[in-house]
């Protein structure tokens, strides 16, 4: 749950440190390219020999007979009446035909050689002209068709599974006519959504709704993967779209493709992309998903190359090459990005049979289990080479958010046998309470942020998803201490809702204080913005499900509402600038999260409770609901291959 596209990058490039086969790909390279060098000198040298060595050769004209190898050459004849042989409609010419054919038919030979040598020579001349990056990358195309024909032949069906028992995949439909209106207005606003970025932006990764073109951020690489597509299957499915589900899924089958030399967040393809692939093939059973989210999932196998197994941030889906955000701490990893994979990468093994997303998962957590924390917390930064924290940073919003929350989902999408995890989680919760959790002069419960010692008092929009999270797991809490987290969550869900309504427009600002007489109020004018972000509405959803308090839906509403009124605009759906203005500006971006999230968590807000289950499914951190996989009876893949 990290805004990497909102931080700076640097363009330090750090080179891998893995001593295996792959550890020197571009020295490798280079071996090759001075090899190709010195075949092109030896080829052009010889063809050049021959060609001078051909006008040499003595005249045939003054000879009787010059020999080209022309007595037993296949020419193409039909007529035998001369003593030819005929085999198969070719006639093999022998001694005592025609002189002068004969002299042309050396001719148009010694033409065609002559041709082609010079063709060969001007070929080898061109490659030579070219410089080192260019037959380099000609090089690594060739390279990379052979790759690609090879993985062709080997690409054998996914092993089948038994899916998991799929409960309430239903219309969910409301029977009070108010609340199935409200639901209705938000599956407009999807439509909305979805139309114009069907019209101005497919293909791409999101819409511009206001310049009306396609837009895209460097967390997706540089290339057109229809994120918006993949973000928002499910809750087009959910909602009953079937044709634009049915429109997305064959622009996924005949053009997403992995293949491409982009850099991309392996955090967010994993939560967006592999969360999204395969919660929609759970929900339509098309294996096309799956067949997606497995191949993506292999190109980010390699971020997980480095000294300690923790992966880069980002990797380029070609080559493989991983590095870190430039402005982490010490060339760190994130805790919120590579915490953020477990539940996306069992679904992975389980389905494929392949141990080798479990294992990279879980030894990730080993990892940290083992590692001491300052006052129990997490730090946000660990350093890939070292295993060593960076900033001693703590925070349960961006940057260490949904490392806490999928501790928590690990242990429900386990059908609650991953005592582990829970343990984890409980742990670090109760040093969140310790540490960061206070209440204000005028009685808001808030999560702030622990930097180098102390507590800084401000929330960001982001952290407000923990009011779900402690509902969530307050059900199996450490002492039997549920109605403590359910009340948790229902302080922090008010302190959201106040951040909301203390604006103008009646949406949260990206982050607001708690100091110096200022309550749930944003200071700085870069914390003023909304971009339709999702965690205040998934709150109200988390606490609607677990108490069914009114409010929940009257708060959901209320955000709805001033979603319609300030973010529309006939191109989609905007983020705005100033949530304190009352003439804002537009931030000109259709987040592809407010597709996969905030509408499907207002849909489900307004929807009955058997439509997705909580018992059933767990929803990844981009809203992606993965079904619960009952363990213990079934192994983890529920197939033999998976040992
Ligand atoms: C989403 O992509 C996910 O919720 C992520 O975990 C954090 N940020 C955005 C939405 O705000």
């Amino acid at each position: 749950m990290t805004t990497p596209a909102l931080l700076p990058l640097s363009g330090r490039r750090l080179p891998p440190l893995n001593l295996g086969a792959s550890a020197f790909p571009h020295h490798r390279a280079t071996l090759r390219l001075s090899e190709k060098f010195i075949l092109l000198l030896i080829l052009s040298a010889f063809i050049t020999l021959c060609f001078g060595a051909f006008f040499f050769l003595p005249d045939s004209s003054k000879h009787k007979r010059f020999d080209l190898g022309l007595e037993d050459v296949l020419i193409p004849h039909v007529d035998t009446s001369k003593g030819g042989k005929n085999l198969g409609g070719f006639l093999i010419h022998g001694q005592g035909h025609d002189e002068h054919r004969h002299r042309e038919e050396e001719e148009r030979l010694r033409n065609k050689i002559r041709a082609d040598h010079e063709k060969a020579l001007e070929e080898a001349k061109e490659k030579l002209k070219k410089s080192r990056d260019e037959i380099q990358a000609e090089i690594q195309t060739e390279k990379n068709k052979v790759v690609q024909e090879l993985k062709k032949k080997d690409s054998k069906p996914l092993p089948p599974v038994p899916l998991p028992n799929l409960i309430g995949i239903n219309s969910g439909e409301p029977a009070d006519p108010d609340i199935r209106e409200k639901r209705n207005k938000i599956k407009e606003m999807m439509k909305h959504a979805w139309d114009n970025y069907r019209q101005y932006g497919w293909g791409h990764n999101e819409l511009k709704p206001i310049a009306r073109k396609g837009h895209s951020t460097n967390i997706f690489g540089n290339s057109q993967m229809g994120a918006t597509i993949v973000d928002a299957l499910d809750t087009l499915y959910i909602m009953g779209l079937h044709d634009e589900f049915r429109e997305g899924q064959e622009w996924i089958d005949k053009n997403l493709d992995f293949s491409v030399n982009s850099e991309v967040s392996v955090f967010e393809v994993n939560i967006r992309f592999i969360g999204g692939l395969l919660a929609a093939y759970y929900l339509s059973g098309q294996e096309v998903f799956k067949i997606k989210a497995v191949q993506l999932a292999g190109k980010l196998l390699p971020a997980f190359n480095t000294p300690t197994g923790i992966p880069w941030a980002m990797v380029n889906l070609k080559s493989g090459v991983g590095r870190n955000w430039g402005w982490a701490s010490a060339g760190s990893s994130i805790l919120a990005e590579f915490g953020t994979l477990h539940m996306e990468f069992v679904h992975l093994s389980y389905l494929t049979g392949d141990p080798v997303y479990y294992n990279k998962v879980m030894h990730i957590r080993k990892l940290l289990q083992k590692m001491d924390r300052p006052n129990g917390l997490y730090p946000n930064y660990l350093n890939p080479r070292t295993g060593r924290w960076g900033q001693h940073h703590t925070s349960v919003g961006g940057l260490g958010d949904s490392f806490y929350e999928y501790l928590l989902k690990a242990w429900l999408m386990s059908d609650k046998t991953d005592t582990e995890a829970r343990k984890m989680y409980d742990d670090a919760i109760e040093a969140i309470e310790k540490h960061l959790i206070r209440k204000s002069n005028g009685g808001l419960t808030f999560i702030g942020e622990w930097k180098n010692g102390h507590l800084e008092r401000k929330m960001g929009h982001l952290t407000c998803f923990a009011g779900g999270m402690f509902a969530l797991g307050a059900d199996g809490s450490r002492d039997d201490k549920a109605g403590h987290y359910l009340q948790l969550g229902a302080e922090i869900a008010h302190t959201c809702h106040e951040s909301y309504d203390r604006t103008t427009l009646k949406l949260g600002p990206e982050a607001f204080k708690f100091d110096g007489g200022v309550e749930a109020v944003a200071v700085r004018q870069n914390e003023k913005y909304y971009i339709l972000r999702p965690e205040v509405i998934e709150t109200y959803w988390y606490m609607w499900r677990f108490t069914h308090d009114p409010k929940y839906r009257q708060w959901g509403w209320e955000a709805t509402q001033a979603i319609d009124k300030y973010c529309r605009v006939s191109g989609g759906f905007s983020g705005v600038k100033d949530v304190y203005s009352s003439s804002p500006t537009y931030d000109d971006v259709q987040q592809s999260f407010f597709l996969a999230e905030t509408l499907k968590y207002l849909y489900l807000l307004f929807s009955n409770d058997d439509l997705l289950p909580l018992d059933n499914w767990v929803f990844n951190t981009e809203a992606h609901p993965l079904p619960v996989l009952h363990l213990a009876n079934t192994t983890l893949s529920g197939n033999p291959a998976y040992r």
